[in-house]
């Protein structure tokens, strides 16, 4: 029997991920199949709890502190995603590790201590990149409440991401333009995932 696909969706803050893995997942249960959606951070543990704070401007942590919080949050997690994925679910992230070494990279950190933490954790299948340049992000809604959304750190994050996405093959890392209505972003992150409906038959790879 195959497993589920995992499929990471990430990009900018406002890039609209959280619009486009929730209709991920009405399309993926209109077809029939088990899907299951995560965020990270997941703010409802005691980990991401303290995220959540300093996301917020309510507490101030070392920026290696809050990196290895962003790790520990995907650790927390870990077993779940291996379990639902060998029981056939489709499991889709909004956001996973490449914006944990993403972000913390931009803010200074050196890149490969910021990818340790997360060295063999589940490998994405395919990770979907919403590109969108930081001006067209900061006019949608509600930018500019929480820390990271500042319009010259994200332009350094998406550098980051580039650079990343050079690590992996076309197939692996997908770019799509997400400076387009939610319709078009839509059809096009279908057309990049549907093929996973039927199940994956390799085995799960690690980070990274
Ligand atoms: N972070 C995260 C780290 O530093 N390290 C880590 O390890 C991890 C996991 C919070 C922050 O944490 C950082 C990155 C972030 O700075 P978050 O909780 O995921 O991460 O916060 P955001 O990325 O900001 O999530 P948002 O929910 O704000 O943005 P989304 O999900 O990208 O966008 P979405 O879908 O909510 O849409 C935003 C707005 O735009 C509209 C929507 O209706 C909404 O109003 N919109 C569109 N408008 C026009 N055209 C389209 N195509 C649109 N799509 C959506
Ligand atoms: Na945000």
């Amino acid at each position: 029997m195959p497993r589920g696909a995992f499929i990471a969706v990430e990009g900018l803050d406002r890039s609209g991920k959280t619009t486009q893995v929730t209709n991920l997942e009405t399309r993926f249960q209109a077809a029939g199949i088990d899907v299951k959606l995560l965020k990270f951070p997941d703010r409802t543990t005691a980990i991401g709890k303290m995220i959540d704070a300093y996301l917020r401007s309510q507490s101030e942590l070392d920026d290696h502190a809050i990196h290895l919080l962003f790790s520990a949050n995907r650790w927390e997690l870990a077993t779940t995603i291996e379990r639902l994925l060998n029981e056939g679910t489709i499991v889709v992230c909004d956001r996973y590790a490449f914006s944990g070494v993403a972000f913390s990279a931009a803010k200074g950190l050196d890149l490969d201590w910021c990818r340790s933490p997360d060295v063999s954790l589940p490998a994405p299948d395919v990770t979907l990149f919403l590109d969108i340049s930081p001006e067209k992000a900061r006019e949608r809604g509600g930018y500019g409440e929480e820390r990271y959304e500042k319009e010259e750190l994200q332009r350094k994050v998406r550098t980051i991401f580039s650079k990343i996405s050079g690590e992996f093959s076309a197939e692996k890392w997908v770019t799509v333009d997400a400076g387009r209505s939610q319709e078009d972003v839509a059809a096009d992150v279908w057309s990049f995932v549907e093929g996973f409906a039927a199940g994956v038959h390799s085995p799960l790879q690690r980070l990274w």
